[in-house]
């Protein structure tokens, strides 16, 4: 199926709020814990950039016993047509799914499932031409391979790609800015994986722009990178800079604080 919009266009958005346990969030290296106010100021100003670029968000309750449980993005994955319930790689997380999946039986008529392994929605990467799958610590083949037969039901092509090594998440360096253009480590560009699209490679050091966000005539990215910021200025993008140093303690940015799509 190729859907009538294109994979930025967004109207409508899912977000949870941050729970005090956030700061207990599960993070790969030894940063000191995120502060529960701070992580509220960037995800209150993230929720009004969603809405400034034209979507309606609707924002679920916080979740105390879910530390990470205000990164929406990974316990489900949606399009126009269907939302696909996932199944999060790390086991502090699975839960989350069945929290969100009522909110999604409500706001769309078909629900799928994957009946078997792991996949994170930050491994996800909707693609023009195909739903990009990322291999991770945790996204697992048979997860993936689960995925793809979801996908097939909607009539979407997926495909099953590599998040590089010790990277959380495959859009964790990467994403769209438009439909032709991807924003991406030098890392992840020198698999080959981005060899069909024009590429931006982020500068060295500023790995954590990459996970920027493009909704409908803008792109989200973090603050203080200002090297990608130059670039991608200099290539027409109307940019929107938020702050992710609190969330980024938690190896979290831009894409995982919400489920978007275009209704
Ligand atoms: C985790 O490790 O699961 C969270 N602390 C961060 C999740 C970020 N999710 C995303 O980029 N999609």
């Amino acid at each position: 199926m190729t859907s009538a919009f294109s994979v930025y266009e967004f109207d409508s958005a899912i977000v949870r709020k941050p729970s005090r346990s956030v700061a207990k969030g599960l993070r790969a290296g030894g940063q000191d814990d995120p502060r529960y106010d701070v992580v509220v100021d960037e995800h209150t100003a993230y929720v009004s950039a969603l809405q400034e670029a034209g979507v309606a968000v609707q924002t679920l309750d916080a979740l105390e016993e879910f530390p990470d449980s205000i990164f929406v993005e990974d316990p489900a994955l949606v399009f126009p047509e269907a939302a696909i319930l996932l199944r999060p790689g790390i086991g502090s997380r699975e839960a989350e799914t069945a929290a969100i999946a009522p909110v999604l039986r409500e706001r769309f008529e078909t629900v799928l499932e994957l009946d078997g392994g792991f996949v994170d929605g930050g491994d996800i990467l909707n693609a023009p031409d195909s739903v990009m799958i990322g291999l991770s610590a945790r996204t697992d083949l048979e997860g993936a391979n689960a995925l793809m037969a979801c996908l097939e039901k909607i009539g979407r092509k997926g495909e099953v790609v590599r998040t590089p090594e010790n990277v959380l998440h495959f859009k964790s360096d990467c994403s769209l800015m438009d439909d032709t253009t991807v924003l991406t480590t030098q890392r992840l560009s020198a698999s080959g994986v981005f060899k069909d699209f024009a590429q931006i490679i982020v500068p060295e050091g500023e790995e954590g722009a990459a996970n920027a966000l493009r909704v409908n005539d803008r792109v989200f990215l973090g603050t203080g990178f200002l090297g990608t910021n130059a670039l991608l200025e200099r290539a027409g993008y109307s940019l929107v800079p938020l702050n992710t140093s609190e969330i980024a303690k938690v190896d979290a940015g831009l894409s995982c604080m919400s489920l978007r799509w275009h209704s």
